[in-house]
């Protein structure tokens, strides 16, 4: 009989070392619980970093792949399926854009969409050859790919990883004056950015910034580029965060949750404009677009409505900041974030840090990861209610008043 070392253990000897769990193993999930090896129980608040919006082995999503899977799994894009054209059409409805160009992780979203910017950029804004430029922003997370993280400010994402990609700008986040600034040169294609910033810690910009973002782009006639990746899918509290200011990206990129933690599926949407600059041939991907993959984005974007999450998720995640906010403790110097996307930024007391908070949180049954030394995210499933959220709640108080 294994015990939770001899896990650990065995990862560490035969898995590669590219992270460093909070030592929990689990074996179990389902809807905003997941159990450990020894049958211990925990609220999930980290949602697989928003994969998991629908809840852990959401039945809806696992019916749809159990009875694709005994169909046809993969016919490649070789062929044409009887599936992918319903998801297409489905997909693209839902979000309002011409086409959708199918991947499977976030990042080969985002890569997606870096290409369909140059295209664009020289076949209808024509820039000349190889000229073509991408303002991003400090404390982006895109992905973990050469090109992506010679996007990142990061140096823990890009630090020996060299030679980059050239062609992007570096621009703070939230600062419109130095966006107008990069606007300026005639060879930008694009400007790529998160709604609000995952990685950077729930990043959340000035109300009115991204609206005035798009405004300064199209000034500029260079496309708006949002990467919903985590933000997507309800989390914020809207079906998309960039629809809390009414702007419609001309390139969104969505993974994560539009499969709801069953299996890696992304896309990239647009319209004809843009996404026609790829012809056959010109980009691809062996999985991209699977007969099972777009059956369980059905059933996952299907949940989102059914369960009304993405009001689920507003009134949630206000009332979670407004409980937050009015306990009082001298480790907790901040509380931001949208719908159930929220961070707490930690003060170190007495030598113990954010780390220490998640061993306890972990200890006394809720699981959260901190990002960036002093900051942890906590983004439970959208399926959460108010009854589970209060308990959820008390842990999180009781364990910081423990320090
Ligand atoms: C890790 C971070 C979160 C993303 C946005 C694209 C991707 C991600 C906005 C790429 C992925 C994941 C990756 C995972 C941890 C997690 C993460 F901490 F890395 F930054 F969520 F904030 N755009 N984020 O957040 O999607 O290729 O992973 O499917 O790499 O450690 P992916």
């Amino acid at each position: 009989m294994m015990n939770a070392k001899d896990y650990m253990d065995r990862e560490a000897k035969y898995g590669a070392h590219n992270y460093h769990p909070l030592p929990v193993v689990l074996e179990k999930g389902e809807g905003i619980y997941v159990w450990d090896t020894d049958g211990k129980k925990y609220f999930d608040f980290l949602s697989a970093y928003s994969a998991i919006n629908q809840g852990h082995c959401h039945p809806k999503i696992l019916k749809a792949m159990s009875d694709q899977m005994h169909k046809l799994t993969l016919t490649s894009r070789a062929f044409y399926n009887n599936v992918l054209g319903e998801w297409e059409e489905y997909i693209t409805k839902l979000f309002g854009y011409d086409k959708v160009l199918p991947m499977n992780s976030g990042a080969e979203a985002d890569e997606t969409a870096l290409k369909l910017c140059r295209r664009w950029g020289y076949k209808v804004k024509n820039i000349p050859e190889n000229q073509a430029k991408i303002i991003v922003c400090d404390g982006n997370f895109h992905g973990r790919t050469i090109t992506i993280i010679s996007m990142s400010t990061d140096p823990d994402s890009y630090k020996d990883f060299g030679p980059f990609t050239p062609g992007f700008v570096k621009i703070q986040y939230n600062d419109l004056e130095a966006l107008e600034k990069e606007l300026a040169d005639p060879n930008v294609a694009a400007f790529l950015a998160e709604p609000i910033q995952g990685e950077a810690g729930v990043y959340v910009p000035e109300d009115g910034y991204l609206k005035k973002a798009y405004d300064l782009c199209k000034k500029h006639n260079v496309l708006f580029v949002a990467d919903e990746v985590q933000t997507g899918i309800a989390r914020t509290g809207k079906m998309l965060a960039c629809d809390h200011e009414g702007v419609r990206p001309d390139i969104l990129i969505l993974g994560k949750a539009v499969s709801g933690g069953a299996m890696p599926v992304s896309c990239v949407l647009a319209d004809d404009e843009i996404m026609l600059t790829i012809q056959p041939g010109e980009h691809g991907s062996t999985y991209g677009g699977n007969p099972i993959a777009c059956k369980v984005s059905i059933a996952a974007l299907e949940v989102i409505k059914e369960e009304n999450l993405i009001e689920n998720a507003k009134v949630l995640g206000e009332y979670f900041r407004k409980r937050l906010n009015e306990f009082k403790h001298p480790m907790v110097k901040l509380v931001r974030g949208k719908g159930l996307l929220n961070a707490v930024v930690i003060e170190p007391k007495d030598g113990k840090t954010a780390w220490d908070v998640c061993l306890k949180l972990r200890d006394n049954g809720l699981l959260a990861k901190p990002t960036h030394d002093h900051i942890i995210r906590f983004a439970p499933p959208l399926v959460i209610n108010k009854e589970e959220i209060d308990k959820a709640i008390e842990i999180i108080i009781e364990t910081i008043k423990s320090f």
